[in-house]
Parts: C-alpha cells; structure tokens; sequence
C-alpha cells in the first residue's frame, strides 16, 4: 500500500487525508498543532464539516489513517496548511515553507510533492528549488522527486461532495509530476482531471476566486447604488437577470472568509499595475459592513435596541473567519456605545470572543427575542433557517436593514 502524508489537517487536509485512506493509501497526517493531532489519536474531529468526522473515524477505525507533529518516510507528500497575507497584501508563505522544510528532512529520490494551499504563482517553482538547494544529491540520480500544484476547489459546508465531484487542475514543475500528482487524485475525484504546468495552476485558482469576488463587487457596488438613487436592488437584479446573458450575483454585508477576501491580493501582489479591476472590487467588497453599519446606524435613534442576525461569514456555515456581519456587529458597538445589541446565529452557540469582549453586544437564544426586543433589525447573513421569520419580520413594527434580501 503506497504511502502518502498530507500535511496541515485543516478544512482541506483533513478531508483530503480520508479521501485518500478511503481510496486505500496509508495516510499520516501532520500538523504542527498538537491539539489536532491529538484529537485525530483519538478520534475525534474538530472541523465542523457534514459527513467529516464519520469519515474520518472510519479511516482511523480501519487502520489507514494516523496523525503525527512530524512528517516520516512518504511516498507522496501533500502540503495543505493557510497561507495568509500581511498589512501590505504580500503573501506571507512562511507555513509552506514551514512544511517544506519539514518535509525535506525525510524526502527521497522518486517522491512527489504536491502543493494544495492556495499560492502566489511561481512558489511550486521557488519549493523545488529550495529543496534543490538543501538536498541537492536527491537531484543526482535518475528519479529526482517531483513537485505539483493541485489547488483546492471545494466550497465549505458542500466540501466531501465537492472534493469527489469537482474537475481539478493538476500544474506540474514537469509533466511527469503533473501526471503522477494526478493518478494519485484519480483515486477519488471522480470529474475529470486538467495538467498543465505549476505557475498556470497556481494562476488558475486565483483567477476563479478573484472572478467571484469580482462579480460579487459588482452586486455589493449596485447596492449602494440603488440605495443612493431609491431603487430595490432585490427587484432591480431579479429583473436584470431574466435577460439571458446576464447573472447579477447577491449582494451581501461583504464577503468574507479565508478564500475570496484572500486570494485575490495574491493575484495582485504578483502584477500589481496591472489588476487594477480586482483590487477595486477588493476594497468595494471591503467596505460594503462599514456601509451596512453605518445604515443601521443613521436608523438606530439614541438608547436603542438593536438586533443583528447572523455572524458566520455566509449562510449555513459555523466560520466566521473575516465575517463581514462580525465587522458589522463590532464596528457598530464601538461606534455606539449609547445602543444594546442583541446578536443571534443559528449555527453558533454563544458570542464569539470578538464580541465578547463588547459591554454592549449580547448574545440571545432565539430570532423571537430578537424581534420582539429591538427598534432597529439588521439582517446580516442568509441562513436557511431564518427563511421561516420572513413573515414575522414582514410585519416587524421597527425598521429593518435586509443586507442580504431575506425578505425579496
Ligand atoms: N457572497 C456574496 N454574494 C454572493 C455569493 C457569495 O456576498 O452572491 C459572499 C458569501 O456570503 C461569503 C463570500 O462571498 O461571505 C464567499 O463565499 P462563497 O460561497 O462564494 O465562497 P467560499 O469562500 O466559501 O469558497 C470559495 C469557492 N470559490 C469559488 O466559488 C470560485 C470555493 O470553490 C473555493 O474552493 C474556496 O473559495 C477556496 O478555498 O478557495
């Protein structure tokens, strides 16, 4: 049975990691957190994700999945830790390089290293290269190890579907890595399977979140529009969009999570004077909680009590990683001490401790309270669960600011 090590066992390295054991590889996982690879030891799992934690019992329960600090001997190493970016919008690489480094004590001749973290393109290039510099007799002989970039495509909350079920994009330093790397992912992606070369792949992931955040922007940007001329948005793009080739996306408090609000700054950063289109829809998108706060605020009168649904960074998730709604909810708390507001979300169980930390935020049990406790109703995130208030806030006696058009 091949080996393989998935490093970094997070939203996309765990689920990753069971596909593989499920396909019938021997599979470590590795994470520096020792939390987590605790948790895996025995056996439990702290993504919140549908069908994860049973898949990954079962790998564990049938002998093909274990978890350690430290890469050992692999024959396929797949590296799948955050990248996150600094102040200034730079990648800031130093958890890959983290886990290249750790890897690098272990490689050998004829390995295949895969990069699945979303990267600035070029770096699947620039790790081979610094494997290159450390290990250079790996180089030598007749099967060097091999390096490619297989980004990760699946949407949070729909992941083991989408992970089986969406076409994947295979770039390879060379294309024997590229095919290699994708043999390995035919194992359990049942769509079809793209090479091409590492910087293209790496180009490719970043351009379809920046595509999103783009017509995202565009959404967010009519809102304010209409909002400016007095014209329903909600009408405006359902109107809009009966014409066959147009399809407005939804505007929203933002956007938020560790994908969208990220990966196009990495497009950025790699031509600068050249994306000027998706660093506008950046800010437009950036800005869109201050406005949402800011409405809420011109209605709040003073001492009064407002009321926010939902916090997560979208609807039917239990995120709030670069939450929108949460920058609405804090910016709004430290702009009005005079007001209380009271928070609920459906998929959470109290305050996060970044609202916590606000004498003024407090959390509620349920969407009644708080429609029956404030003047001002803000409602922030889209969750399906809050579909079935529509009519209880229809006839809501305060005002109400709709961010996401629950009531259209
Ligand atoms: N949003 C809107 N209006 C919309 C759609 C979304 O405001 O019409 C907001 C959401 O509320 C959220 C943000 O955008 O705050 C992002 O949500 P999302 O559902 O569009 O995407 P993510 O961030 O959960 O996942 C994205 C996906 N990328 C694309 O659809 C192109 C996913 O396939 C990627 O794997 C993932 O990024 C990633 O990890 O890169």
């Amino acid at each position: 049975m091949e080996r393989i090590t998935v490093i970094g066992l997070g939203y996309i390295g765990l689920p990753t990691a069971a596909f593989l054991a499920k396909a019938g590889y021997s599979v470590e996982g590795v994470d520096v957190n020792r939390g987590i690879v605790e948790s895996i030891r025995e056996n439990r799992v702290e993504v919140e994700e549908p069908g994860l934690s049973e898949m990954v019992r079962d790998a564990i329960l049938e002998g093909r999945f274990s978890a350690a600090e430290l890469p050992s001997k692999s024959d396929v190493f797949i590296i799948a830790v955050p990248t996150p970016f600094d102040t200034f919008h730079r990648v800031d690489p130093s958890y890959i390089f983290d886990a290249v480094d750790a890897l690098t004590e272990v490689l050998e001749e004829g390995n295949l290293v895969v990069l699945e973290s979303t990267s600035p393109p070029g770096l699947t290039d620039q790790i081979e290269q610094r494997i290159r510099e450390r290990r250079p007799i790996l180089f030598e002989g007749g099967t060097p190890p091999l390096f490619a970039h297989c980004p990760e495509r699946v949407l949070p909350g729909n992941i083991l579907f989408e992970m089986e079920n969406n076409p994947r994009i295979v770039g390879g330093t060379s294309e024997q890595a590229a095919l290699q790397a994708a043999e390995v992912y035919a194992k359990f992606c049942q769509a079809p399977i793209r090479t091409t070369d590492a910087k293209t792949a790496e180009a490719v992931k970043l351009s379809e979140n920046a595509f999103r955040d783009v017509n995202i922007a565009f959404a967010n940007e009519l809102s304010l529009i209409c909002d400016s001329i007095g014209v329903d948005v909600w009408e405006l793009i359902s109107l809009a969009n009966l014409h066959p080739r147009v399809s407005i996306l939804r505007p929203s408090s933002g956007v938020g999570g560790h994908c969208i609000a990220v990966d196009p700054w990495f497009l950025y950063s790699a031509a600068p004077e050249e994306a000027r289109l998706i660093s506008t829809a950046r800010l437009v998108n950036d800005s869109k909680p201050n406005k949402v706060a800011s409405k809420i605020d011109q209605l709040a009168e003073a001492g009064a009590a407002v009321g926010m649904l939902g916090i997560t960074f979208k609807p039917d998730v239990d995120d709030i990683r670069e939450s929108p709604a949460l920058e609405v909810i804090s910016g709004l708390a430290e702009q009005r001490p005079d007001i209380t507001i009271r928070v609920f979300d459906p998929a959470l169980k109290s305050l996060p401790e970044q609202l916590d930390r606000y004498d003024n935020v407090v959390w509620v049990d349920s969407p009644h309270e708080i429609l029956s406790l404030s003047d001002v109703v803000g409602v922030l995130v889209l969750h399906s669960k809050f579909l079935s208030l529509r009519s209880m806030i229809s006839s809501f006696q305060g005002q109400v600011v709709d961010a996401v058009g629950l009531l259209s």
